[in-house]
């Protein structure tokens, strides 16, 4: 499935790189220099780190240190028993287990989180959208934007959405796990995926009613949530900017996921929805967008959200499309019962667009497919099932490979990059049957 150009997120990014090092693309708050040097500074604690805890861009929310005034606030608002979650920091990943025999979209209350700092407390009634920039007629400012309540937006023509939210770095622990090249950054398993029925209005309706014009090129949506301070610089708002040609195609404003109010973590009042694009663009708790009629940047896609390493160029590879995967509906080290037959439950997806097939290894056998799950044939991801008798007591790793609509698979051993984005290799799935 390939898209117009407009809309594609490596295209994009190619252009924009080269635009930024020319020094035609603006990047508000931080210098081209003082990103270098922070990628710099960042290389070096990935080196130094390998061994220990991820640092970098993970590092403690500084910003939020409430100064003496009392506990810091949970970063995330919502329960997180452990059997549905693992705690990484501020972010909460989904136990595979918690979607066993579960329909095609993941429940709020098991959805991951990912927070760079912490989940705000936004109030609805005094939540506004503040739309500026060179793009809109008559150029309003920050301080005297185009505004929306929630209100306003409820009162817009609305959508709904089933798409996939996955962070680019998810799968990231098995660079160090199955591979031994350990990757800074939050260690995710195959848990930083989810699907959801995004409610809300169409980005490209309120751009419109706010005024767009033919001249703007980048729409940047920020989030509410406190500044991201990392490797001793403050980077600001969470916020990434998007082509216009996405805008005003299929990106939401959420106001429900699931059919219920969009939950505090997950972006309360209104979220940003991009399918198909990787999760940080997706921005939570979005208070201003900048429309520009100048190409724009943010540090989420100039330092973070690059391919850096060995075979990626300097000043960083093109972060394309979501890779594709594949994960158990099991828990890791999962017990399984002897001497009957098993439905082994699975999910892939990948941001190329559907699965095509799947095919499951047992450790017994050669690899064989896996039955799809027909409700789910073109969506935003993949249910599947094989049947599996374990022929003996045991550890026995289980491996899962899909491979997409565009023919990109799953390789034994997904390729480095410093930061581990974009894990698309086997992943090994250990159980043990009694
Ligand atoms: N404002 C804001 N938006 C954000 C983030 C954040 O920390 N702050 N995290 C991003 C990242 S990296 C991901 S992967 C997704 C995760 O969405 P979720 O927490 O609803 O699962 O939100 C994105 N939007
Ligand atoms: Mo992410």
């Amino acid at each position: 499935m390939s898209r117009p150009l407009s809309q594609d997120e490596g295209d994009h990014d190619a252009r924009r790189t080269r635009q930024w090092l020319a020094g035609e693309a603006r990047c508000d708050g931080i210098s081209r220099q003082e990103l270098l040097e922070l990628g710099a500074a960042m290389g070096a604690v990935t080196a130094a780190a390998a061994e220990r805890e991820p640092v970098g861009v993970t590092r403690a929310p500084v910003g939020v240190d409430p100064g003496g005034a009392g506990p810091a606030p949970a970063p995330i608002a919502k329960p997180l028993p452990p059997h549905l979650f693992r705690r990484l920091d501020s972010n909460a990943e989904m136990r595979w287990e918690a979607m066993a025999g579960r329909g095609h979209v993941v429940p709020n209350d098991r959805f991951f989180v990912r927070n760079h700092t912490v989940t705000p407390p936004l109030d609805a009634d005094t939540w506004r959208l503040s739309l500026f920039g060179t793009g809109l007629r008559g150029a309003p400012t920050r301080p005297d934007p185009v505004e929306f309540d929630l209100s306003d937006l409820r009162g817009l023509p609305a959508e709904e959405r089933t798409a996939l939210v996955e962070c680019a770095g998810n799968g990231r622990r098995y660079f160090a796990e199955q591979q031994g090249y350990p990757a800074p950054g939050v260690a995710w398993g195959l848990g930083g995926v989810g699907v959801a029925r995004w409610r809300g209005v169409r980005l490209g309706t309120v751009l419109r009613l706010a005024g767009l014009t033919d001249a703007a090129v980048d729409v940047m949506p920020e989030g509410l949530d406190p500044d991201y301070v990392t490797g001793g610089m403050n980077l600001g708002r969470v916020r990434r900017p998007l082509p216009v040609g996405k805008a005003l195609d299929d990106v939401l404003l959420a106001y429900e996921m699931n059919g219920e109010p969009l939950p505090a973590d997950h972006g309360f009042p209104v979220r940003v929805v991009v399918p198909g694009w990787i999760g940080i663009s997706s921005i939570k708790w979005v208070g201003a967008v900048e429309v520009s009629a100048t190409p724009l940047f943010s540090p989420w896609n100039t330092q973070f959200y690059r391919m850096f390493g060995p075979g990626h160029p300097t000043g960083g590879g093109v972060l394309a499309a979501q890779s594709v995967k594949s994960a158990f509906e099991l828990a890791w080290d999962a017990r399984i019962p002897a001497g009957a037959e098993v439905l082994l439950h699975g999910r892939s997806w990948s941001g190329n667009g559907p699965i095509a097939r799947v095919e499951v290894a047992t450790g017994d056998d050669d690899w064989r497919p896996a039955e799809l799950v027909a409700a789910d044939r073109g969506g935003a991801w993949q249910r599947w099932t094989v049947a599996w008798r374990p022929p003996a007591p045991g550890r026995w790793t289980l491996r899962a490979r899909a491979v997409d609509v565009t023919g990109a698979g799953q390789p034994e051993a997904a390729g480095h990059n410093d930061f581990g984005y974009l894990f698309d290799g086997v992943v090994r799935h250990p159980v043990t049957v009694t």
